[in-house]
């Protein structure tokens, strides 16, 4: 009997190069820079088999988040759906890749979304791909390793620690790709999103995917109405209006209250604690990751643990 296919999932942020170190993998000659590279480029979950050394593969492509034609949500319930159906029909993931681009110095509430995604227990077929090295500056160098250091360090450490690895795409080329995934020969396992679908017969909205993506998004409008607010302020008092300054500085109150809201008073947690508390259980009781959206760089503050209620948006 023929080995059973190796299939491995891709996914990240839309632009970090899931497509691109697919067709490195797949020898494709489909070349992502004819699309738009301001738009996002894979909007489905795309399939692609390669046999290598008589072992077949099946690359998984999949829609980024952080889309710009599709809501984060949107993006999970097409993934959530490609799973839930691989593992009714007995499919497993041997590997789970996460590019990032090491240009980039965004960070998403999306991590939080893959974490929520993948669990503890399939942490060690994680491959956490940092990609776009070869078009580094040399003066760039520097800041790029840092980066790194504190992906290593905090963000990623977690994942880390329960068995993911992080590999550098150095270049851009089939023979890194394929040193990359070459480990990933595992029979596969199911993911803590395909469990929780299937063998615990949630609903997507129940799963811990599903809540890390809603406190995501309540923490950014939340945020949001902070800085409008701030900026209102400023007008307020150009305007030397008492009365409209008073209501918005009642108004802030409320919404510093409503931030700072959460069942543990995790918020001013360290980062890396506040990750780990992901990984305490398969299930996140009442702790979910989200984004401190003022601070795009990478930094202790980055992520945040929003509280249930936050789940009642
Ligand atoms: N030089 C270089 N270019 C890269 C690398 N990774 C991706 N790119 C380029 O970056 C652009 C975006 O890459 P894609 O692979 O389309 O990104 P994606 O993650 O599939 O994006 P979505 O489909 O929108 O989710 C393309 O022009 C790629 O050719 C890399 O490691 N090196
Ligand atoms: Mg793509």
């Amino acid at each position: 009997m023929p080995p059973q296919p190796i299939i491995i999932a891709v996914m990240g942020l839309t632009g970090s190069g899931k497509t691109n170190f697919i067709n490195k993998l797949t020898g494709a000659r489909q070349d992502p820079k004819a699309a738009n590279p301001f738009r996002s480029h894979t909007q489905t979950v795309m399939e692609f088999t390669v046999n290598f050394e008589d072992q077949q593969y099946v690359f998984v492509d999949t829609p980024g988040f952080d889309n710009t034609h599709r809501s984060d949500e949107d993006i999970l319930r097409t993934i959530a759906e490609w799973l839930e159906n691989q593992y009714r029909a007995g499919v497993k993931l041997s590997g789970i890749i996460y590019t990032h681009r090491i240009s980039d110095s965004r960070m998403s509430g999306s991590f939080g979304i893959f974490i929520g995604m993948c669990g503890r227990r399939v942490a060690g077929s994680v491959r956490l791909v940092t990609t776009m090295w070869d078009g580094m500056h040399r003066h760039g160098m520097g800041i790029a390793e840092r980066r790194v250091s504190q992906l290593e360090a905090k963000l990623w450490r977690p994942l880390i620690e329960a068995g993911a690895r992080h590999k550098r795409f150095e270049v851009n080329s089939s023979e890194c790709a394929w040193e990359i995934i070459k480990d990933l020969r595992g029979e596969g396992e199911a993911i803590l999103l395909q469990e929780e679908l299937v063998d615990e017969d949630m609903r997507l909205y129940e799963t811990t995917a599903c809540r890390a993506l809603w406190n995501s998004t309540h923490f950014r409008k939340l945020w949001e109405r902070k800085e409008t607010i701030k900026q209102l302020q400023e007008e307020a008092k150009a305007r030397k209006d008492p009365e409209w300054v008073k209501q918005l500085e009642a108004e802030q109150q409320r919404l510093e209250a409503e931030l700072q809201r959460t069942p543990g008073e995790k918020l001013k947690a360290p980062l890396s604690r506040r990750i780990a508390l992901l990984f305490a259980k398969h299930t996140l009781p009442d702790s979910l990751v989200s984004e401190q959206f003022e601070d795009k760089s990478v930094a202790e503050t980055d992520y945040v643990i929003l509280g249930r209620k936050a789940l009642v948006y």
